[in-house]
């Protein structure tokens, strides 16, 4: 059995719907169970920057999955709530990324992990710090000692409303 972080995503239609539909899809996928799930953040979207703000989680999952396999259930499920790929870092339906694996490193065409870009931002470190500060990344570095250093939590509301 192998521990994961999955960064969830959403700011078309009605996000908090999807971000709860989709938790509810991953829990029910065979070979996977949630085990705990960040509060609510709305965030300011980043990288491409003319679209809503954001609503975001993170869950932490047990698997039996292997990493690709986990890939592909999390696209498969992207594909069922509606994603249409266009502009990258555009407006989704849904974002499905895999932060961590255990600790393990890997860097193929199909699948980086740790997430390329989860330690510069925000919106995966909060939530993820906020459910599991040990999480640790392949060189040792804990969540909660990447997330301390961030400097861009400012455009950043948590809101009260329980996910799970
Ligand atoms: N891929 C590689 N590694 C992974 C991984 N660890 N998890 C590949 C998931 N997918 C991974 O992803 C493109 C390809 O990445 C996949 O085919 C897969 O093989 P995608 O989901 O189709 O496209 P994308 O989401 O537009 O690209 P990407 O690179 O995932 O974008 P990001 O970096 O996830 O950025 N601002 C706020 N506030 N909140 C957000 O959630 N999200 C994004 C998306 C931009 N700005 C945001 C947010
Ligand atoms: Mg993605």
């Amino acid at each position: 059995m192998s521990r994961a972080y999955i960064g969830l995503g959403s700011n078309m239609g009605d996000p908090v719907s999807n971000l709860e539909r989709a938790l509810k899809m991953i829990d029910d996928m065979e070979g996977i169970r949630i085990t705990a799930v960040s509060g609510l953040y709305e965030t300011e979207p980043v990288g491409y920057e003319d679209q809503a703000w954001f609503h975001n989680c993170v869950a932490q999952v047990e698997t039996v999955l292997a990493p690709e396999e986990l890939l592909h259930t999390l696209q498969e499920l992207e594909n069922e709530l509606g994603r249409v790929r266009n502009i990258r870092w555009g407006p989704r339906v849904i974002d499905l990324d895999i932060l961590l694996y255990d600790r393990l490193n890997i860097n193929t065409e199909q699948l980086v992990i740790p997430h390329p870009r989860m330690a510069e931002r925000a919106f995966v470190m909060v939530p993820l710090a906020e459910i599991a500060p040990e999480a640790e990344f392949p060189d040792g570095r804990t969540a909660a000692q990447v997330r301390e250093v961030l400097d861009n939590i400012k455009k950043f509301v948590c809101i009260n409303r329980k996910l799970w």
